[in-house]
């Protein structure tokens, strides 16, 4: 499989959404990613339920990537119309009982995926593995973008592949966080499945958005 493309919406052209969301998906980009925060599990506000609900409306193909950062997150599915084709990463660090969320996001038919932070041990993930359709790996800490890598990023990603080799689970790894240019190879040959883009590659100013989209298939094919 072909290293799958999500481009964080945050960071596109917040005044000419409807268009960006329209041409990503012409492209053949398989998600969007909407990152959600609630200023309390980090300090930071972006898109509310409702706009994340409205990202549906310019999608054919496309789907949504939802990267929830906030503490007990399932109170916000309603309104997100959380349902089939979303992937929906929920913080192991922000639910009480991850486990109940994880399966909440499956009875909607939704794609679960847990989240960990760049402070939580890679090993974690082991007891959600039967339950998840990915892993999103944190390379920043979560709330901005824009930052440079966590320290160990690259050593985790490897360390959490051969946990999932060794769980033989049919399980994704997503990465998230200064997903650059020049980090995004790197990643693809330690076990990234889904690359997060953001200001440090496809929404950086190098490249219009076409040329930059097929810049970054090569490097993670
Ligand atoms: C950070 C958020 C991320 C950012 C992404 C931006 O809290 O979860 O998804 O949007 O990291 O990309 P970059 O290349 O600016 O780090
Ligand atoms: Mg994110």
């Amino acid at each position: 499989m072909r290293g799958m493309l999500s481009p964080s919406v945050m960071c596109a052209d917040l005044l000419n959404l409807y268009d960006e969301i329209e041409k990503l998906d012409k492209l053949g980009v398989e998600y969007l990613h909407i990152d959600f925060m609630d200023n309390k599990f980090v300090p930071n506000i972006t898109f509310d339920t409702n706009m994340v609900k409205s990202f549906k409306k310019p999608m054919k193909n496309i789907k949504r990537d939802i990267h929830i950062m906030a503490f007990e997150p399932q109170q916000f599915f309603d309104k997100m119309e959380i349902g089939e084709d979303d992937l929906v990463s929920v913080h192991y660090e922000a639910c009480e009982n991850p486990h109940e969320v994880l399966a909440e996001i499956k009875n909607r038919k939704a794609k679960p995926c847990i989240a960990i932070s760049p402070d939580t041990p890679v090993e974690t993930v082991n007891e959600f593995l039967d339950e998840v359709y990915a892993v999103l790996l944190m390379t920043v800490y979560p709330g901005f973008a824009g930052q440079p890598m966590a320290p160990k990023s690259m050593e985790r990603l490897s360390k959490l592949k051969d946990i999932v080799n060794e769980s033989g689970k049919d399980v994704l790894i997503e990465v998230d966080g200064h997903v650059s240019w020049d980090h995004c190879g790197e990643m693809r040959a330690n076990g990234a499945d889904i690359f997060v883009a953001g200001s440090s590659s496809v929404y950086g100013k190098d490249y219009p958005l076409e040329t930059a989209v097929k810049k970054f298939y090569e490097l993670v094919k």
